[in-house]
């Protein structure tokens, strides 16, 4: 009957499923609490009042997060009849249709929860404004407020600071990692030319940490910072921006590596599963790249041309956009997949334009990329015409690869079995004597195994340590791995901490 429904009201909701706002209770959800109050003080720099964010794990792990934007507006909202101030920390999604003025406003689209569910998961939470000549201060307990907003006195200053103690009855653990945020923190800092943020740590008076980061390069730093330990195709990254309805900014910068790193982000948020901007983004550099080397003669004959993967092998970039709220459309499991379609034509047009420019310009960095994309391109071809042969003789191939090294587990459930990998039948020997034969698996591997992270895949293939972890898994490799075919619910390297080992 109508008294069994509950109606969930604000905050309450909240404390109830906090999973459903901040993705989890665990460490993860807690270090959620400080991006969202963070994130709004990104807002507030974006909008171009904010150049300083200090960020403070004090002792007993309360966070403190101040800024010297404008302020948060404390004059009585025409709606709630409360400050504005406290509407954005007792009311859900109050967070960010104050102000109004900008008319743009960016925000970080996927948690963008609010300062309320902060607060609301929060034992106690303290907000100090600065603006309007004064200095105000309001106090929540569970997201309840308890001292209503107070002018304190006069100041000349403009700010806000917020210090809150997540609930311990609602999160698994209130210990958070300094590296954790500190590596965000970074990373929101390359994102913000210009930006100053400060992170401390005074937990332990014995350890006491501090890390500022301003990066006048953006970008470019960010990509400076990802190379820094490789060998670089071209001295400095090439930058990328264009203004618009959607800016977007890029930077690239090809080394000799052979792994690809693109990192996407839009609103400051990564992207981990990519979307329409890094499809564009994709596209833009392939044409490009196959254009130029067709047009001066490095790919002869209207059939060849480098596949994506080619053009793509050495590459670092990131690849940052700023959408506003209108046109964000996410997707995929986690929702970090961009699905907004300007996405696509913003970022293709962009790096066709300005990299075909580029290259022109810059014909001895032009050569070496191709060069190194038709080596790529003719490992790629190589590694195929293996794997076909493989397939051609498959079962007698396969039978022989595996014969007298497998040590099986008498068991055949997938879900249960390991393997165990190990260096060499000594290793091997000693391994079989301690398994437990039920579901445990032995694969001595003998000599020296390639360093996959090192190699072209041409020589990965060749190799028959590889080849013969491939089909003991038995879960294919590269775009056709299907996890579902892996015989082994685990696959465990037992190796020397040796460099032998780290291969
Ligand atoms: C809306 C309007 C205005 C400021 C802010 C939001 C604001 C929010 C936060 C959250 C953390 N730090 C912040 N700083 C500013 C001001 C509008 C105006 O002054 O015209």
């Amino acid at each position: 009957n109508a008294e069994q429904i509950q109606v969930l009201e604000g905050l309450e909701a909240v404390r109830k499923r906090p999973g459903m706002y901040i993705g989890s209770v665990s460490i993860r959800g807690l270090h959620h609490l400080v991006y969202e109050i963070v994130d709004n003080c990104v807002d507030e720099a974006l909008a171009g009042y904010c150049t300083h964010i200090h960020i403070i794990i004090e002792k007993g792990n309360i966070i403190s997060v101040e800024d010297d934007g404008r302020g948060i507006p404390v004059d009585i909202h025409p709606k709630t009849h409360i400050s504005a101030a406290e509407t954005v920390y007792t009311v859900l999604h109050a967070g960010g249709k104050f102000g109004g003025d900008s008319g743009y406003k960016v925000s970080g689209g996927l948690h963008g929860v609010g300062a309320s569910v902060v607060n609301a998961l929060s034992e106690w939470a303290e907000v100090t404004i600065q603006r309007d000549g004064g200095i105000y201060e309001m106090k929540f307990q569970r997201g309840k407020t308890t001292e209503k907003l107070t002018r304190l006195g006069d100041s000349k200053k403009t700010g806000t600071k917020v210090r809150f103690l997540a609930d311990s009855t609602i999160f698994e653990t209130l210990e958070y990692d300094f590296g954790t945020l500190e590596e965000r923190f970074r990373e929101i800092a390359f994102l913000n030319k210009g930006l100053h943020i400060t992170i401390e740590d005074q937990r332990n008076d014995e350890n006491l940490k501090k890390s500022e980061f301003c990066f006048e390069g953006g970008l470019i730093s960010f990509v400076e910072f990802l190379n820094q330990n490789k060998e670089k195709i071209h001295p400095t990254p090439i930058y990328i921006e264009k203004d618009g309805e959607v800016p977007v900014e890029i930077a690239l910068q090809y080394t000799t590596a052979y792994t690809e790193n693109i990192y996407t982000f839009v609103n400051n948020i990564n992207t981990i599963e990519g979307g329409t901007h890094l499809e564009g983004f994709k596209r833009g550099i392939t044409k490009v790249f196959n254009d130029y080397a067709k047009k001066n003669g490095y790919l002869k004959g209207k059939d060849t041309s480098f596949d994506g993967s080619d053009v793509r092998e050495g590459l670092t970039a990131i690849i940052s956009l700023k959408i506003p709220e209108n046109l964000l459309q996410f997707e995929g499991q986690t929702k970090s997949k961009l699905g907004t379609p300007q996405a696509r034509t913003v970022v293709e047009s962009i790096v066709t334009e300005k990299m075909t420019f580029f290259l022109e310009e810059n014909k001895k960095v032009a050569e070496d990329i191709i060069d190194k994309s038709l080596k790529s391109k003719l490992a790629r071809e190589a590694a195929r015409k293996a794997r076909e042969e493989v397939r051609k003789g498959k079962t007698k191939k396969k039978e022989q690869l595996l014969s007298d090294k497998l040590t099986p587990a008498s068991g055949k459930d997938k879900t249960k079995n390991e393997l165990f990998l190990v260096e060499g039948e000594s290793a091997g020997g000693s391994a079989k004597g301690g398994r437990d034969r039920k579901f445990q698996a032995i694969l001595p591997l003998r000599g020296k195994v390639i360093n996959t992270e090192k190699a072209n895949l041409d020589d990965i293939f060749k190799n028959e340590e590889i080849n013969t972890m491939i089909y003991t898994i038995g879960a294919g490799y590269g775009p056709n791995f299907e996890i579902e075919d892996c015989k082994y619910d685990k696959v465990i390297i037992m190796s020397d901490a040796d460099e032998d080992g780290g291969h």
